[in-house]
């Protein structure tokens, strides 16, 4: 907790003819919570200032000037996927396989391998959902990655794959993910949540778990000790009340059992999908969710920006609206937002780009461990 941050008065007297506003801010001012009708009404009526100004506020008193970043990678194991989400440019159905790819154990050995000498931290593991790559096969794959190399942290699948294959094994979600705990997995990483609202989800990726469902195997991860982060898919067919429900799930969830290390907002990106004729939200609207979310999640103390995803620059500019936190270093291991049309089409950072991103606008990069330990602070040279 940072007690020098100093509340922006002046943003009392711009919303003083405006009850829920001046509520709002006089709320964060106070440390209260915002209920849902007035996280709503933010998205409805407040300008980008003022959720900004309150965001930045909050931000600076729960991590100073501090930003996180870890060094990692991802292994996708496939992109082969029973599901067929409408958003989703990356998938394969299995009856196109030959036109996706499918790794075996020793191919995503190799790709770890590759790590040897160098300090990443932390191995990304998330796929489509491959009918033939079972709990099993994953549970040998973590064995291998741990016997390999046992300072890597393994974070891995979304509760979509989770599901599935705890499925398939009869298994009930403590029992899959106690099985996979102890084969080496320590996280879970916080795809597919998209919206959890059961109409959206009938729309755009009906066949998959439910918002129930997936906040269930979060909550058991938690219970078992393994941490889990939440994203949520933003930008398509979802209202503003969709949004605030989601994010209550979560704020609700992690007052119960607490466990989620850090929201994410994925801006939905519109390229070679079955959602390719919406358009794509405004670097404002994009903003204004960050903000938002660090006003409303007083329980998170970490919001993360995915940059591969929304582009460096408005990563960048994240930063000025609540968020304390970018991943990763990533070295070009990931697909799945290149192939939706994202301008990050290779995305890598080297430390030294990822520092000078930070140190630009003003605040200090922390590389962090894959549970929020900071490793090291980098001194900062003003911007
Ligand atoms: O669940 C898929 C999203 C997610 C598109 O936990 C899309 O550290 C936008 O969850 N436009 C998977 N989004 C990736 C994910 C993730 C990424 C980075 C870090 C972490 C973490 C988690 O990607 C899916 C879906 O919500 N997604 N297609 C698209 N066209
Ligand atoms: Fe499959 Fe995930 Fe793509 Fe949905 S988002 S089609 S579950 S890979």
């Amino acid at each position: 907790m940072n007690n020098n941050a100093v509340f922006p008065e002046a943003i009392l007297a711009t919303v003083a003819h405006d009850a829920v506003l001046s509520s709002v801010a006089n709320k964060v001012k106070h440390e209260e919570r915002i209920t849902t009708e007035e996280c709503e009404y933010l998205f409805q009526h407040a300008d980008l200032n003022f959720v900004g100004a309150l965001a930045n506020y909050i931000n600076l008193k729960k991590n100073g000037k501090k930003v996180y970043f870890n060094k990692n990678f991802h292994i996708e194991p496939t992109n082969v996927c029973i599901f067929k989400c409408d958003f989703c440019s990356y998938s394969r159905t299995y009856k196109n396989r030959e036109k996706g790819w499918e790794l075996g154990i020793d191919q995503m050995l190799d790709i770890v391998k590759k790590y040897d000498d160098q300090p990443v931290t932390e191995v990304h593991i998330v796929g489509g959902v491959h009918p033939k790559m079972n709990l099993d096969f994953f549970c040998e794959l973590l064995e291998k990655i741990h016997a390999h190399r046992p300072d890597l942290h393994l974070k891995g699948f979304t509760s979509v794959e989770l599901d599935y294959m705890f499925n398939k094994a009869k298994l009930t979600y403590r029992e899959g993910l106690e099985r996979m705990h102890k084969a080496g997995l320590q996280s879970l990483p916080g795809g597919g949540a998209e919206i959890f609202d059961r109409g959206v989800r009938d729309e755009i990726c009906k066949d998959k778990i439910s918002g129930e469902g997936w906040i269930e195997m979060h909550e058991t991860a938690h219970e078992i000790g393994m941490p889990s982060n939440a994203t949520m898919l933003y930008g398509h067919i979802e209202t503003f009340a969709h949004r605030v429900d989601h994010m209550n799930r979560l704020r609700e969830s992690q007052d119960r059992v607490g466990g989620f290390n850090c929201f994410i907002p994925l801006k939905f990106r519109n390229g070679d999908n079955d959602m390719s004729h919406l358009g794509e939200v405004s670097i404002i609207e994009d903003m204004k969710v960050y903000a938002i979310a660090r006003i409303f999640l007083d329980n998170f103390n970490n919001i993360k920006a995915y940059w591969p995803m929304l582009g460096r620059e408005s990563a960048q500019l994240t930063l000025e609206y609540g968020v304390n936190d970018l991943d990763g270093t990533i070295d070009d291991t990931t697909k799945i937002y290149s192939m939706a049309g994202s301008e990050e089409q290779n995305p890598s950072m080297s430390t030294e780009q990822l520092c000078e991103l930070i140190t630009h606008v003003g605040k200090v990069p922390v590389e962090r461990d894959s549970i929020y330990n900071e490793i090291q602070v980098f001194e900062t040279t003003e911007a």
